[in-house]
């Protein structure tokens, strides 16, 4: 999943939320029909792959049971399957509902606490062979935004996530099947931890794993705009999209596909171009 060449754009994640408060979406896409078209939607719009989340975890959102969020995920996922081929994550911390969303037809499990809220999950991503996104985040979605510190963030981000990596590997996932992902907006202050952290991209890259970006919609866009709710983010969230490619991320987690394809592919063509024609 890494990036051919620097002038490869990096692919592009669709979120589809299948919870009744994640912050961008307001619940709009909740029912199983719904979902499911905004699913068609952003495999329309030239979506890479699609991200499925049943459990929200914006600062302060309540735990959703395991259940609930098979109940959500497992219906949507084989509706997505019985009509196309496109790269399914699931994002969950919970190894039970990994298990069924992979058993389903997803392929990869994204978990927000780089395999740590479980006992059995280091063991379960091992035995079910699936690629893993290992993302950073300080303290817990209820409690991470209350007075979160870094002495410097991009180094205690980036040697977490390399010690996660490391223990993936020791429970027996292969080191091909891990992803990284600095964790935007998970215990960070706004400014003060997210800029450092987009401007240090490049450090995270150089581990030498696929990185995953997920910086769409974010409120550090939000506080860079005057204030703008979610769904005006768009010009924000592509910028930090712009950021990622130029800082070699392998992948970029957003709302909004059909813009961010486009902006990715002007950048990608400046870029080969700059690559190929004489100085
Ligand atoms: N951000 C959210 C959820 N999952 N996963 C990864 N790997 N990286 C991220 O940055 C990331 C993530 C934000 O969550 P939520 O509050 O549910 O909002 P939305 O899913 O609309 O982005």
């Amino acid at each position: 999943m890494s990036r051919p060449s620097e002038t490869t754009p990096p692919r592009v994640m669709g979120i589809v939320n299948a919870t009744p408060d994640s912050f961008s979406d307001g619940g709009r896409f909740l029912a199983p029909e719904a979902a499911l078209a905004q699913a068609r939607r952003l495999i329309a719009e030239g979506a890479d792959i699609l991200d499925l989340g049943a459990e929200s975890t914006r600062p302060g959102s309540d735990p959703v049971p395991a259940d609930v969020e098979i109940a959500r995920l497992v219906p949507l996922i084989e509706a997505i399957r019985a009509e196309s081929d496109i790269v399914i994550s699931v994002d969950t911390m919970k190894p039970r509902v990994a298990r069924a969303a992979l058993a389903a037809g997803a392929t990869i499990w994204n978990d927000v606490t780089a395999l740590r809220h479980e006992a059995a999950s280091l063991e379960t991503a091992a035995e079910l062979g699936c690629e893993v996104v290992l993302m950073h985040m300080q303290g817990e979605p209820r409690t991470m935004q209350h007075e979160p510190h870094y002495d410097d963030v991009v180094a205690e981000v980036r040697d977490f996530l390399a010690a996660r990596a490391e223990a993936a590997m020791a429970a027996g996932v292969a080191r091909g099947r891990i992803w990284l992902d600095p964790g935007v907006g998970f215990g960070k202050h706004m400014l003060r931890h997210n800029l450092p952290l987009m401007a240090g991209l490049g450090q995270i890259v150089a581990l030498g794993f696929p990185v995953l970006l997920g910086a769409s919609r974010k409120s550090f866009i939000g506080a860079l705009s005057g204030g703008a709710p979610p769904d005006r983010r768009v010009g924000g969230s592509i910028a930090a999209a712009i950021a990622g490619a130029e800082a070699g991320v392998a992948a970029v987690r957003v709302h909004d596909v059909a813009e961010t394809v486009q902006a990715l592919a002007v950048w990608a063509a400046i870029r080969q171009a700059g690559a190929t024609s004489p100085a």
